[in-house]
């Protein structure tokens, strides 16, 4: 039964715990910096139950410090400029130095204090995207706290409930300062390490921007037009590729808080679904597949054996988004002769190229671009041009790796007899059924209109 004298008991103990909190809290911990848009090696545990750690594509992972029994982290949201891929930076909004922000990694069970610092021009606040927090801790402007104001430093503090993958954001101005690149990802190893055990452990995060070619800033009101598809801020070729070591167990894990869901599609292998942003799928429920759509404000991870050597195109299947910036209003012109059209042009405008009248390959032609901007299709592999951009990487699976070695082992040196090859020899002209079996029967529009009743 409640009494008054419980009530202010519980009160006292309630208010004398939140002052303890606040007081350790006073000392904040350093932030870390990133310079580099490089993934950055695993990073072991220093106290607590250990784990394998992640590996963030082009990314790192937030080091914290112990006080007590919590476990203290400290993001900095700030303006980065980050590089897409050799010869284009962006000015975007992000944490620590790059955008997206460093990986958080914990275990389940963790009590866990991440202190908050706003560097924007405007208003912030953090967001745990599929955490399981107190209200309070939630992060929504307004809503569960009151908006971190530039200059000014909020901490969360919460338990990691469960473990899984997750994702942090603002939500606070969320389309501008989600538009800019605010985002990154949470993992929470399960406390059992023998549960669901992996070799290598990758994660990544999906956005999109559009910028202007030439230009350094995204359009931040864009919802639909998009043409920069980044994976963790990175397009093709400047995204890490996955080093495996031949026979590993490989987990994905892949956030989405771009404005379109992202089939991704991994090459010669079935995976299965493991875990979404919501938990872990129970394996009676998991099922092959080659591709996995991500959701937008979602979590798609899988594990995969990684038994097949070689290298394995990794990439989103929506094709436009493995090209870098491109003119969206360009007309098909496959089959259209533009010889005489090209001479005309080229008088007025000699930089100009007509293209298009056989496709677009595009890998083995120089074009003129302003600066700042990548080509549409890129990159070069061991057998000539590879004609991508965007959401596109390469799994390399190869005997021997060492554990913990995340170096590009180069391209992949295939057996004899293993690659497709060119015939020395004339094709035969398949056998096409003559005209006269082929004329339109006299009714048809395109047959002859004598004798139709109109
Ligand atoms: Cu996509």
């Amino acid at each position: 039964m409640f009494s008054r004298r419980g009530f202010l008991g519980t009160a006292a103990l309630v208010s004398a715990s939140a002052i303890q909190g606040r007081v350790q809290a006073a000392s904040i911990p350093e932030a870390p910096h990133m310079d580099k848009a490089a993934m950055q090696p695993p990073q072991h545990p220093i106290s607590g139950p250990d784990y394998r750690p992640v590996v963030t594509l082009n990314g790192w992972t937030l080091p914290f410090r112990m006080n007590g029994d919590w476990k203290e982290f400290h993001l900095v949201a700030e303006p980065v400029v980050r590089e897409f891929a050799e010869g284009m930076k962006v000015n975007l909004w992000g944490y620590n130095g790059q955008s997206p922000g460093p990986t958080i990694e914990a275990v389940e069970g963790d009590k866990v204090r991440i202190f908050v610092t706003n560097r924007l021009p405007e208003h912030t606040t953090v967001h745990w995207h599929g955490m399981i927090v107190p209200s309070g801790m939630d992060g929504v402007g307004g809503l569960t706290q009151p908006h971190v104001k530039p200059g000014k430093t909020f901490v969360y503090e919460f338990e990691m409930k469960k473990s899984g993958t997750f994702m942090y954001h603002p939500h606070s101005d969320e389309m501008v300062q989600m538009a800019m690149g605010m985002m990154g990802m949470v993992v929470v190893h399960p406390r059992d390490m023998s549960f669901r055990p992996v070799d290598r452990d990758f994660v990544f995060i999906m956005s999109t921007y559009l910028i202007d070619p030439g230009t350094y800033l995204p359009k931040v009101n864009e919802m639909t037009d998009f043409n920069m598809w980044t994976w963790n801020s990175r397009v093709f070729p400047g995204i890490d590729p996955l080093p495996v070591r031949l026979n590993d167990k490989v987990r994905v894990r892949m956030g989405n808080l771009s404005m379109t869901n992202h089939p991704i599609h991994l090459h010669g292998h079935s995976f299965a679904v493991t875990c979404t942003d919501g938990g872990w799928i129970p394996e009676t429920a998991q099922y092959p597949e080659a591709t996995a759509d991500v959701p937008v404000g979602a979590v798609r991870v899988f594990d995969v054996l990684a038994d097949n050597p070689g290298d394995w195109a990794f990439h989103c299947h929506k094709s436009h988004h493995t090209m870098n910036a491109m003119g969206h209003d360009m007309r098909n012109m496959i089959g259209v002769s533009k010889k005489d059209l090209a001479k005309a042009v080229g008088k007025l405008a000699p930089d100009a190229m007509a293209m298009g009248s056989t496709g677009m390959a595009m890998g083995e032609m120089e074009m003129p671009t302003p600066d700042n901007t990548l080509p549409m299709m890129t990159g070069s592999g061991q057998f000539g041009p590879i004609e991508m951009g965007g959401m596109f990487t390469v799994m390399k699976i190869r005997e021997g790796l060492a554990r913990d070695d995340y170096r590009d082992p180069g391209p992949y040196k295939h057996s004899n007899g293993t690659v497709a090859y060119e015939v020395d020899a004339p094709a035969t002209e398949p056998v096409r059924p003559g005209p006269s079996t082929n004329k339109p029967p006299e009714h048809n529009h395109g047959g002859s209109m004598k004798g139709m009743k109109m």
